[in-house]
């Protein structure tokens, strides 16, 4: 199967780390859906990073839901089974998800839209919940130690610490590492491992 998207979208990346946990091969083609809109819409007309194209041509996009397929296929998920813990899992991957969806907003804003048509208050609502998202995230992870073996990693432990690169990534200056310190320690912990250095976001 191909997982086609740049790395340098967390759903991509989220996506290419957990097909790796799952120890399922996959061809990554780094196609851009800017850069090379026409070479995506030729493979997925929605235009949407990531898409998966399956070995028998079906084409799924949606990170949660080709995280399902994948899931499917392997056998076996990155998702805790008991309600408790995935219940916390569930809640910090809505949190991270929360907070790749806030900062793509901010900067598609700041990016694809001309300056006299931005929207400040639109901007501040938008970062307003990027800080929220972070902090509930901050409270979650706090005192929590990331497996040393990343065969135990989560789902959960994989889209907090992409999501964290990402913001970090793309608005440094908005989401200051320092008024986050649980979560800027955990993602730091997890690029620390092979899986994540293996799938870089730049
Ligand atoms: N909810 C989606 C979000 C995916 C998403 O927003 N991807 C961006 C790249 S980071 C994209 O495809 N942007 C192009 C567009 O929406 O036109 C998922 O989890 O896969």
């Amino acid at each position: 199967m191909q997982l086609i998207g740049m790395l340098d979208s967390p759903y991509v990346r989220r996506v290419a780390i957990s097909l790796r946990l799952l120890d399922l091969p996959f061809e990554h083609r780094a196609v851009s859906v800017f850069s090379t809109f026409e070479q995506f819409r030729a493979i997925n007309p929605v235009v949407k990073a990531p898409t998966l194209v399956c070995d028998n041509g079906v084409v799924l996009m949606e990170s949660g839901l080709i995280l399902d397929y994948a899931e499917t296929l392997a056998t076996r998920s990155l998702m805790p089974a008991q309600p408790e813990p995935r219940q916390h899992a569930l809640r910090v991957i809505g949190l991270a998800l929360a907070a790749c969806e806030k900062t793509v907003q901010i900067v598609y804003e700041r990016n694809l839209r001309p300056a006299e048509k931005q929207h400040e208050p639109w901007i501040e609502r938008v970062q307003g919940q990027l800080h929220a998202a972070c902090a509930a995230l901050e409270t979650e992870l706090a005192g929590a130690a990331l497996a040393a073996d990343e065969r135990l990693l989560t789902q959960a432990d994989v889209t907090a610490a992409v999501a964290w690169s990402f913001t970090q990534l793309m608005l440094p200056a908005c989401v200051e590492a320092s008024a986050y310190p649980a979560l800027a320690a955990f993602s730091a912990a997890a690029e620390r491992l092979a899986v994540f250095r293996d799938t870089p976001q730049t």
